[in-house]
């Protein structure tokens, strides 16, 4: 089975389609090679700095280093990139759901790093059954450098996203080989791992997941991003962190306030729901 692959000029709905068919889709260089190297630039003395994995699961040759939205300026054009958030919207979206940030980091997959094991990112929720069909997560991995065999690309088993437990091992994944600046996108409960690195050089992805805004984020954005680097960011990217009602009543602040006054004072804190 094949990972589906799509041009960057997609329309959103034909990605949402493949996504929601086999769970996993490829978007080939939706990033220019300007945004990798300048992400790439501006993570790079972060990555170096970041200490491997304490285990087998974050991988004791990997390094994941996250804030991007505090360390990397250019990492909001694929945080946010347009065709990303439609297709999230419209998977996470449905009935008039918010969706949110639930994390973003570089991984990169050191020479002789180990496939990582096989899981289902909503397992994160404290391994809660979800209902099948029930999607509350989408992930996403940016290729910084081209994803091979060799160099440990993400391994993704196709159709697993309806299914539950892990009735699966490496044989059934096929890795998301791409060039740099291509993207793989997989539901929270689609079978996956990072990949063993045989090269000699380190694989690095930005990882950045989204999740329904009612649940809690794996990466506390308000507490990764300072607030002055917070205020800085464009509106929509405010409330794709949380800093937006999460539903009629979630989120809210001291007067049943949303909580985007707080980055921007001066639009205005009109009580943004009746309490009844
Ligand atoms: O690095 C990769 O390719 C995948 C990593 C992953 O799935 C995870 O850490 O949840
Ligand atoms: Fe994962």
């Amino acid at each position: 089975m094949l990972i589906p692959r799509f041009e960057a000029d997609v329309a959103a709905a034909t990605v949402v389609e493949g996504l929601m068919e086999f769970g996993c889709v490829i978007i080939e260089e939706l990033a220019d090679r300007v945004l990798c190297d300048r992400v790439g630039a501006e993570m790079e003395t972060w990555i170096a700095q970041t200490a491997y994995g304490a285990d087998s699961f974050t991988g004791r040759a990997t390094r994941r280093t996250g804030a991007l939205l505090a360390r990397s300026q250019s990492s909001v054009g694929m945080i946010a990139h347009p065709l990303v958030m439609s297709v999230v919207e419209q998977v996470l979206g449905c009935d008039g759901a918010q969706f949110q940030l639930h994390l973003t980091q570089a991984i990169t997959i050191g020479p002789g790093g180990p496939a990582q094991e096989l899981h289902r990112d909503h397992w994160c929720f404290n391994f809660h059954k979800f209902p099948v069909g029930l999607d509350v997560e989408v992930s996403t991995i940016w290729a910084l450098n081209d994803f091979t065999i060799e160099n440990g690309a993400t391994r993704v088993v196709p159709s697993s996203h309806r299914t539950e437990g892990m009735p699966y091992t490496n044989a059934d994944t096929v890795q998301a080989v791409m060039p740099r600046g291509s993207i793989v996108m997989y539901l929270g409960s689609t079978v996956h791992g990072g990949g063993e690195n045989r090269s000699d050089v380190a694989r690095t992805g930005i990882n950045v997941d989204y999740s329904l805004a009612w649940l809690r984020q794996e990466e506390n954005q308000y507490l990764s991003v300072p607030l002055e680097v917070a205020a800085t960011l464009p509106e929509p990217v405010q409330r794709l962190m949380g800093y937006a009602l999460g539903a009629y009543a979630l989120g809210y602040i001291d007067d049943a306030r949303d909580p985007i006054v707080l980055l921007r004072p001066s639009e205005g804190s009109t009580q943004s729901f009746a309490v009844s």
